[in-house]
């Protein structure tokens, strides 16, 4: 691993770009290893600099859900490219993706688009604060929403890979007003809220970020019971399951309205984009309807609008979805025989087209639960498939995304390389 191109190219980045990446998790640092520089990405497969080939299982970390550079796509984006790439004026291809967005998430009368997920859930909780008039927020431990200050605090992905879910550099005064409850366990939200004025309480609409967790029976709509007992919003951040889960997301598929919704990834195609919206009443206190400031240079971007508009329209074609969830399940079960027949002990959840597999041997509920697994087996794990040929998410704390590029033959070979990769484990 860590091929020789490759490696000289993180070297020459080392210098100039911290720790050679953009990004932390894709440094492979909780793996072991050199990270793997790219040069193109077509379908099911991502090509190295050392012209290496690989099923590419992290799909961009889970925008390329139709595959990479999507014939129909590309000629969309180049199409729009020769018209100019950015006005920082409205379009009426921001409308047509609004509308598209609400059409797909019916609790949302209005949405505001951004360039990332990070700055959907960042304006949402400015937004919730603004419209309670209340300054403490409640996320989960093990719950990643992206880099802003307030919820940098018992983070999972990254934050969590790299033993710093409390980053140096958030503010203790600011870092007081986010509380942590336990995912999976409303008796932890109900003793905050009902001891603190809460604006909001945020939560991923199925985990991806401590690995996949799927929420229990009655979690979801418990907690918007909650909310509305104790006057705070719900904030579902669907940044990655929002069209990953089925079309429409987390709050479809388990029947809950959330006051606001974030979105990301799939929404832009593959370009930077992000989306948080709601009811009109909260959305209208938005500058310059109202007092709330939230701005950007490139929010509604026309390429990432036009990338977003033929990704959606793609995925609303008839089948889409069967297809997804069952290469995703075949995979799951895949694995999951393998791990019985060759006596590894794990867990292998499973949310619509994403998955983890948990080297561990107790079911995985929660971030105290994913923290039992073994990290060092997941990182052999890892670099046998890589060496196979497979790539993977480089952390035990994140997410595997299928594709609908992902065919038959990618599904037998990758079954193929989990079972001589769980040999001797
Ligand atoms: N934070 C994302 C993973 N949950 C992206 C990681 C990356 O791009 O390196």
């Amino acid at each position: 691993m860590g091929t020789k191109k490759s490696a000289q190219l993180l070297r020459k980045a080392s210098r100039i770009i911290p720790g050679g990446v953009n990004s932390p998790v894709r440094a492979f640092k909780a793996v072991g290893g050199s990270p793997l520089f790219i040069k193109k990405a077509l379908g099911s497969r991502i090509y190295d600099a050392d012209g290496n080939v690989y099923i590419d299982y992290i799909g961009s970390w889970g925008p390329m859900i139709l595959g990479h550079a999507h014939p129909k796509v590309m000629a969309a984006i180049k199409k729009a490219a020769d018209r100019g790439i950015s006005y920082g004026a409205p379009t009426e291809l921001e409308i047509t993706l609004a509308e598209e967005t609400l059409k797909a998430f019916p609790s949302m009368d209005m949405v505001r688009f951004v360039s990332s997920g990070t700055e959907a859930t960042m304006s949402a909780i400015r937004l919730a604060r603004a419209y309670t008039r209340r300054d403490n927020i409640l996320k989960f431990d093990g719950c990643y929403h992206g880099h802003a200050d307030s919820l940098l605090v018992k983070a999972g992905s990254g934050a969590a890979t790299f033993g710093v879910p409390d980053s140096p550099g958030v503010p203790a005064a600011l870092a007081r007003h986010t509380f942590n409850a336990v995912y999976n366990d409303l008796d932890s939200v109900k003793k905050i809220l009902e001891k603190n004025a809460v604006a909001c309480v945020i939560v991923e609409g199925a985990p991806g970020n401590m690995g996949v967790v799927t929420p229990k029976p009655g979690f979801l709509s418990g907690l918007s019971r909650l909310c509305k007992r104790y006057g705070a919003l719900l904030i579902m951040d669907e940044v990655m399951s929002g069209f990953r889960l089925c079309y429409g997301g987390a709050q479809k598929v388990y029947g809950v309205t959330p006051d606001i919704t974030c979105l990301g990834k799939v929404i832009g195609g593959g370009m930077p984009v992000g989306g948080f919206g709601g009811r009109r009443k909260i959305m209208e206190m938005l500058s310059p309807s109202g007092p709330v400031y939230q701005a950007g240079t490139l929010s509604g971007n026309p390429l990432a609008m036009t990338a977003g508009i033929e990704t959606l329209s793609l995925l609303q074609r008839k089948g889409t979805y069967e297809k997804l969830i069952k290469t995703t399940t075949t995979l799951c079960n895949g694995i999951r025989e393998i791990a019985k027949r060759r006596s590894v002990a794990c867990r292998v959840n499973q949310a619509g087209s994403m998955f983890t597999v948990f080297f561990t041997d107790r079911d995985v509920a929660n971030y105290d639960d994913a923290k039992t697994a073994d990290r060092a087996r997941f990182s052999r794990y890892f670099t046998r498939m890589l060496k196979a040929g497979i790539y993977l998410p480089p952390s035990q704390f994140e997410a595997v995304f299928v594709g609908l590029a992902h065919g038959k033959d990618d599904v037998a070979r990758t079954l193929d390389a989990v079972d001589r990769s769980f040999t001797r484990l």
